[in-house]
């Protein structure tokens, strides 16, 4: 029996080749740009800088009121190219795009269902399908987010911790009518738009305890594409039948947003991060995060083995914010410079300080040195003997000692990165 349900989610999965060479390149990459983008984008969070694509359910907006919103939503601007080529010049090698978040509205060309983007819009066009050809033209990967938590949908019943009272509903429904309707629009997905990089689902958290009959659909969707990696985003252990873990605003193993425990498996992992306050687009949002404070948390995922992504909230006219396309810019001119020490690399054998990570691939030892302003820095002992010592940036030699205590490095001023000093060791 391959069929389970939401306990032992695909017990017994296997993953193909395909998809394990997948998880290889997906580690090796490091580095891809989350998008959250939809009808919601055109409020900006109504004037509060704490809200985005959450607005329907912070303001308590009646499904009658909200399904007037797609009527607004006419993104001109839209350039899949320039977003793509945007992507590609910032150093990352995938987009993970909202296709439906909670408010339920498909930003693709759904045929089970008419709330969405061609079938409510002015616009009227199928954006996911026009990024899906441009990633495949420039060879950037495609992965698709999906909610499977539902304010919109009436068989989303019993409700779970959101969506109560507010949107409308009969407090009636039929969770297995939901359930096909979420795996018809999984199959949508995964049919329509070619081979895909995988699936992020968001939203089980929703209702902890609802029978999600999960192994149905990580079993349909390894059937439709083995290669596509799975991932979700419910801040407990993977369950069997998912390919790479997520950590949400939290670098893996810190858990300091408290939501998301300390196990970290042995799949791939990714942390997503917001690259101002906010996920999706918020007019009054200035809190946006320095090209500094972004690299280093990329380094310091790449230094923690997990990849970063970034995400955007695009403007409802299509266009990325100017702040959020000059962050990206800044990234990738440090990629273009530092990128062979992030990369196709995995966590060194040197752990996470204080002062830093490092990162590795084969012989070659990168530290990162992140924050450190004095001029000699001890490095915890490790057995592997060294060959050379040197700053990554101009090859020089770097003055060190290596004993019982550890790895002694020099320093001086005139070496140090206002970024990230990049130590480069060649091990035996
Ligand atoms: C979720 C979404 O709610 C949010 O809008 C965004 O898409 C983000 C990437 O993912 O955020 C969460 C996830 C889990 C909880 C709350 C918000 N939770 O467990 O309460």
């Amino acid at each position: 029996l391959l069929l389970s349900n939401s306990l032992g989610a695909q017990e017994g999965y296997k993953p193909t080749q395909e998809n394990l060479e997948n998880r290889q390149w997906f580690q090796d990459a490091k580095f891809g740009m989350f998008v959250h983008w939809g009808v919601y984008s055109v409020l900006g969070g109504g004037g509060d800088p704490g809200i985005a694509e959450w607005i329907m359910q912070n303001k308590k907006i009646p499904i009658k009121q909200y399904e007037k919103l797609p009527s607004f939503f006419n993104p001109v601007d839209f350039d899949a190219a320039e977003w793509v080529r945007m992507v590609k010049d910032a150093g990352m090698k995938y987009i993970t795009i909202t296709t439906k978040h909670h408010d339920g509205f498909a930003m693709y060309d759904s045929k089970i269902s008419d709330y969405n983007i061609v079938d409510k819009t002015p616009y009227g066009k199928d954006i996911i399908r026009m990024l899906a050809e441009e990633c495949r033209k420039q060879d950037i990967k495609l992965f698709f987010y999906y909610s499977q938590l539902d304010w919109h949908h009436p068989d989303y019943y019993p409700r779970g911790r959101t969506g109560q009272g507010f949107t409308g509903r009969d407090e009636s429904g039929d969770w297995d009518a939901y359930l096909d309707y979420m795996n018809g629009q999984l199959t949508e997905l995964l049919t329509d738009y070619g081979p895909i990089g995988g699936i992020w689902f968001d939203g089980m958290w929703d209702k902890k305890d609802a029978d999600w009959k999960l192994g149905t659909t990580y079993q349909l969707i390894h059937k439709l594409q083995p290669g596509a990696l799975i991932g979700s985003n419910h801040h407990v252990k993977p369950y069997p039948g998912e390919d790479f873990q997520m950590f949400e605003q939290d670098l893996p193993g810190e858990n300091t947003t408290g939501w998301q425990g300390s196990h970290i498996s042995q799949l791939p992992l990714e942390m997503c991060l917001t690259i101002n306050g906010s996920w999706g687009f918020n007019l009054m949002d200035q809190n946006h995060k320095s090209p500094k404070e972004l690299v280093h948390m990329l380094v310091k995922s790449a230094g923690r083995n997990a990849n970063l992504l970034l995400n955007v909230g695009p403007m409802p006219n299509g266009q990325i914010q100017p702040e959020h396309k000059a962050s990206l810019k800044a990234m990738g001119d440090w990629i273009a410079e530092n990128g062979e020490t992030i990369y196709g690399t995995r966590r060194g054998i040197v752990a996470a300080e204080d002062w830093g990570v490092s990162t590795q691939k084969g012989k070659k030892l990168y530290l990162h040195i992140l924050d450190w302003d004095k001029d000699v820095l001890l490095v915890q002992p490790f057995k592997e003997k060294v060959q050379s010592v040197v700053f990554f940036k101009d090859k020089s030699k770097v003055s060190h000692r290596l004993d019982k205590y550890g790895l002694l490095l020099e320093i001086p001023k005139n070496k140090k990165d206002g970024v990230d000093t990049i130590i480069e060791i060649t091990l035996k």
